[in-house]
Formats: structure tokens, sequence, C-alpha cells
């Protein structure tokens, strides 16, 4: 339905960003939707309103005449345009169900997992390394940039340390909150590789503004030779010590930036 309505609207936010995951059109089409209804209502009461002001300006002799709203065209003139502005309503409420349910309840199974820590004024990522799953020695932990494979569905876990801060990817459409003692999961699947920003979309402190960080989105070659380069070296003294609560200290160290 979003690919079909997409061919009728403007892209406006489109036009300001690209799309690199697969429900940023649906984001997209909602907002056309809520900014064609509400502008066409807005030119056109502001148009009528100054028409008005203009018709009946005030005239020498001419004295105003009070009207009751009483009869039953006067009472057509607050109807219609109510009921139109109803239907309205609905128009944009049921695609927002739509995409309310794609984005944030309808979880698909994921190809990958993500843990993405927030803190002042910080982003750690932990992706799954080489064996692709999270939780593992072989995670590879880094600040302020998120790599991703192109045409993979991840789920991500989102936590915080601290204080609320809000997960925003903008070419991705994705906003969450990151709530202090709450693991918030949701998925995104890229698109178009490059690299892109993140931004802490939620007023955390005095250094809110510069909480940003990068996603690269690669290919699935340079998504290996990312991992491989990146996952950390451990001897079987250090992977026993894995057990340890110090370990993930150690490999922020080595992977940091
Ligand atoms: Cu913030």
């Amino acid at each position: 339905m979003f690919d079909f309505l997409d061919r009728f609207m403007p892209g406006i936010l489109e036009w300001l960003l690209p799309r690199a995951s697969t429900y940023a059109i649906e984001i997209d089409v909602l907002f056309d939707v809520i900014t064609i209804l509400v502008g066409f209502w807005f030119f056109l009461v502001l148009g009528y309103f100054f028409y008005l002001i203009f018709r009946y300006r005030h005239r020498e002799g001419q004295r105003a005449e009070y009207i009751s709203g009483e009869t039953h065209k006067q009472k057509q003139a607050i109807e219609i345009p109510h009921y139109l502005i109803l239907i309205c309503d609905v128009a944009i409420l049921v695609p927002t169900f739509m995409v309310w349910y794609n984005i944030k309840i309808d979880i698909p199974p994921p190809d990958e997992e993500v843990r993405v820590v927030s803190q002042q004024w910080a982003w750690t990522f932990y992706h799954a390394g080489a064996d692709g799953v999270l939780g593992t020695d072989d995670d590879i932990v880094s600040i302020n940039e998120l790599h991703l494979k192109n045409n993979t569905q991840y789920t991500y876990h989102l936590e915080s340390l601290d204080v609320m801060h809000s997960f925003s990817i903008p070419v991705f459409r994705l906003k969450q909150d990151a709530i202090p003692g709450r693991v918030i999961s949701g998925h995104f699947k890229p698109i178009l590789t490059g690299e892109w920003d993140i931004q802490c979309a939620e007023m955390c402190g005095v250094a809110h503004g510069i909480m940003g960080a990068r996603v690269f989105i690669e290919t699935e070659e340079e998504h290996a030779a990312w991992i491989a380069a990146n996952t950390p070296k451990l001897s079987e003294g250090e992977m026993l010590a894995a057990k340890d609560e110090n370990l993930p200290e150690v490999k922020e160290d080595q992977n940091n930036g």
C-alpha cells in the first residue's frame, strides 16, 4: 500500500534525506499524507478567513448583524466542514496504526542482533562478531560507531546507563527512547550503503547536542573485512577471563573508535 501511495506523494522527507531502511518509505508516506491534508485545510481556512475579513470590512452606515447560528443553513456551515475534517482524521489514523504496527509491534525474525547502550554522552554498540551471535567472546564493541550489513534484518536492544536518551537514525526514519532500567527492542533493515548520522534526540544534559555517532552500512564483503579487522584477539587465558566482569572494558580499549 505504501509503495503504491508513494507514487502520488511529493516525497518531502526523501527530498531532504535518502531512505536507508525498509520502513523509511512508510514514515515518508505518512508524513506526506499528514502534510497534504493539514496543509489543505490550513490554506483553505486561512484563505476564507481573509476573504471574509475583506468582504465584510467596515463601511459607513452599515450595521453589523448578529447571527445566532440556529438556522439549518447556519448549522450546516459548521457541520459539513466538521465531518469532512473527521474523514481526514480517519485518513491519517489508518496509515498511522499500520506504520506503528509495522515498526514498533511486529518485529521480524532477525538475521543479526545489535546491542545499543546510551549514556551521557556517548553511544556504545555491541556487534555480534564473526559467529553472528550477540553476547559471545568475539563481540565487537565500539564507541559512537555502528557497523551494519546492508540488506540484513536487525533487531536492536536499546539500553540507557543513566538518564533518558533517544536513539535516532534519521536515514532509517527511526527514533526510539532509551529508558534507564529497561531494554527496548526494535528492528530495522538497512537498504542503502554509506555513512550516516546517529543523534541523541532526547535532551539528556549539557553535552546532549554533541551526543552524535555514525552508522556505517556496508556490503557483505566490507562488513566481513571490518569484522576480521576488529575481532578481539584473545589468548586462551583471556578467553577464560572473559567470564570475568572486567572484560568489556578490555574489549572497549581494543576497539575504541
Ligand atoms: Cu541526548
